[in-house]
């Protein structure tokens, strides 16, 4: 709870000396942000990226080799997907709801500079193809979770038949996953210093102007990702959790998604709030980088909000076709989207485009995309690990003793 408070306040500094350079000193805010704040938190993300891969890959080994029956992780991905596909929906529908209740699109003069190139989606069979690396040094590398999870999957469930004796190779993944938490609440110490500078360097170089002329574009999407947050609180309530207590516990991995915007970035923290909220860990070890490769319920906000945003800033009339194309091609592009900053900007062409949209809608919103993302991964966050929670307690699956006497 105390690295939210400093998250959090880290944030809100950031935001205020961002803002000051911009506008006292603004001939020197490009040095500023070259020399000093894009280092510092490019500094730190990467440190946070370094852990993921030796921190998953441990915990997703350990996990299939401590699942009591192969067929748990089978089921665990598919109630998952379950869950994934229909939340997602709900945050679609909420998206295109608030865009289309609120028309931030109406009103704005065309200010799109050159047009942006389309990206095709991945042709599926492809994509599914893509998820067997060719040897595990290529997942890991590429840090490639969902062929990170594929190689420990294939390794994990090898472990669990090898003798005895082979028993040194699960230590040694025990050990390694110890290393990364120790690893982790060291680059934790430096996180105010790496999400203030991420944020100063956005509000430095970008300015708030670009905010307020936006302005109902942004509080409208902010408005759309409260609104899905709030769902998911009701569903915690409605599940027999404590609310409260889910925000306790998952307050930091949810200021880090707002100040890193990056969800694979977020991972190790989530894993360790999910450790402290005393989730099963062969559960969350599984679901987390499972959620974080697939669940993207921000980026499915933002791509029915900002594709209907577009086609009232162009004066597109919305059909029901065309809202179904839009509200279809969001889904799948929501579970595409990558854990990385700017990921969902780069994924509203392919929905543009194949919604026949203009592309030029995408250069519109960039100039504010960096501080809607950090919400939006915020939210992606939530998502993730709120499915988690929700699985656990549907499956009742034996919980510790920290999460019975906190959660109910
Ligand atoms: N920043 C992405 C993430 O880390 C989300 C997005 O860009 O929409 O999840």
């Amino acid at each position: 709870m105390a690295h939210t408070r400093q998250i959090l306040l880290a944030l809100v500094l950031g935001i205020l000396a961002g803002g000051a350079i911009n506008l006292l000193i603004p001939e020197l805010a490009p040095t500023l942000d070259r020399q000093l704040l894009t280092p510092l938190g490019q500094v730190f993300l990467r440190l946070l990226q370094f852990i993921v891969v030796p921190m998953v890959f441990c915990a997703l080994v350990l996990s299939f080799t401590q699942v009591n029956r192969d067929e748990h992780v089978g089921r665990y991905a598919g109630q998952l997907l379950g869950l994934y596909v229909v939340t997602s929906a709900v945050a679609l529908a909420i998206g295109m709801g608030v865009a289309a209740w609120l028309t931030p699109g109406s009103g704005i003069e065309d200010t799109a500079p050159a047009s942006v190139k389309a990206h095709d989606p991945v042709p599926l069979a492809q994509w599914l193809v893509g998820l067997v690396p060719r040897n595990p040094f290529e997942a890991l590398a590429e840090a490639n979770l969902l062929q990170i999870i594929v190689a420990a999957a294939l390794t994990g469930l090898a472990a669990r038949q090898l003798p005895e004796q082979s028993r040194p190779f699960i230590k040694v993944l025990e050990s390694g996953y110890e290393i990364t938490l120790k690893i982790l609440s060291m680059v934790l110490k430096l996180a105010p210093v790496g999400v203030f500078a991420l944020i100063a360097s956005v509000v430095a170089t970008q300015g708030l102007d670009l905010l307020i002329k936006l302005g109902l574009y942004v509080v409208g999407l902010l408005l759309a990702i409260a609104a899905m947050a709030l769902f998911y609180l009701a569903l915690m309530a409605v599940a027999g959790a404590r609310p409260m207590d889910y925000l306790k516990h998952f307050g930091e991995s949810l200021s880090f998604a707002l100040g890193t915007a990056s969800s694979n970035a977020t991972l190790p923290i989530a894993l360790e709030n999910a450790r402290a909220y005393g989730a099963p860990h062969q559960l969350t070890a599984f679901a987390l980088p499972f959620g974080t490769a697939l669940k993207r319920d921000g980026a499915a906000v933002v791509q029915g909000f900002n594709a209907l945003f577009v086609a009232q800033l162009f004066g597109v009339d919305v059909t029901l076709s065309l809202a179904i194309t839009i509200f279809a091609t969001g889904l799948l592009v929501s579970f595409s989207t990558a854990g990385v900053p700017g990921a969902g900007l780069v994924a509203m062409s392919t929905v543009l485009s194949a919604a026949g949209l203009p592309l030029e809608g995408v250069a519109v919103v960039a100039g504010v995309d960096r501080f809607t993302d950090g919400f939006r991964t915020a939210l992606n966050v939530m998502g993730n690990t709120t499915n988690a929670m929700l699985l656990s307690r549907v499956r009742r699956e034996p919980e510790t003793q920290t999460e019975q006497s906190n959660h109910g």
